[in-house]
């Protein structure tokens, strides 16, 4: 069976940071099997967040959400795994906090949309743009885990 591995953009935004939650977060992914391939804290450049928001300008909330994510340092992140999009989307929960599940990183640290702690990419296309966006080529790292058979069959 062929099984695509795929990479996604994560971040721990600035409220996740502010709440201590980076080592929940990069815990949740790690547990889960996927693989982290690059990491890094900083603030997020304006010019970088309105690129990375982009789908969203006309949005009302758009400029709140500029100025939060660019508010204070983030954590980034880009997590390898057998359909890593997917699963990071569903460990991450519903974008409205009311909406998501219990067990989810939303569903269990955030109630407002405004203030929901983590980003994943939606897609194929969306990933490849984002970890362009936030990385360099150099800081992707290619390395193999000790054993995968316990993680993949
Ligand atoms: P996603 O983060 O689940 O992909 P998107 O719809 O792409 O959700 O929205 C991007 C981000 O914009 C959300 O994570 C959230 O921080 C913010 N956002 C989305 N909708 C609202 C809203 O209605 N009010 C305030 N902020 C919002
Ligand atoms: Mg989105």
């Amino acid at each position: 069976m062929i099984k695509a591995v795929e990479q996604t953009y994560i971040m721990v935004k600035p409220d996740g940071v502010q709440r201590g939650l980076i080592g929940e977060i990069i815990n949740r992914i790690e547990q889960r099997g996927l693989k982290i391939v690059a990491l890094r804290m900083n603030v997020i450049d304006r010019g970088v967040a309105m690129k990375h928001y982009a789908e969203h300008r006309e949005k009302p909330f758009f400029s709140d959400l500029i100025s939060f994510i660019t508010s204070g340092p983030s954590v980034s992140l880009v997590v390898e795994g057998v359909n890593a999009i997917k699963i990071m989307r569903t460990i991450n929960g519903a974008t409205n906090s009311s909406d998501a599940a219990p067990g989810t990183i939303r569903g269990d640290f955030a109630i407002d949309t405004g203030r929901n702690v983590v980003h994943a990419s939606d897609s194929i296309e969306s990933a490849q743009k984002e970890i362009a966006l936030h990385f360099s080529d150099h800081e992707l790292t290619d390395y193999a885990r000790i054993d995968e058979t316990w993680v993949y069959e």
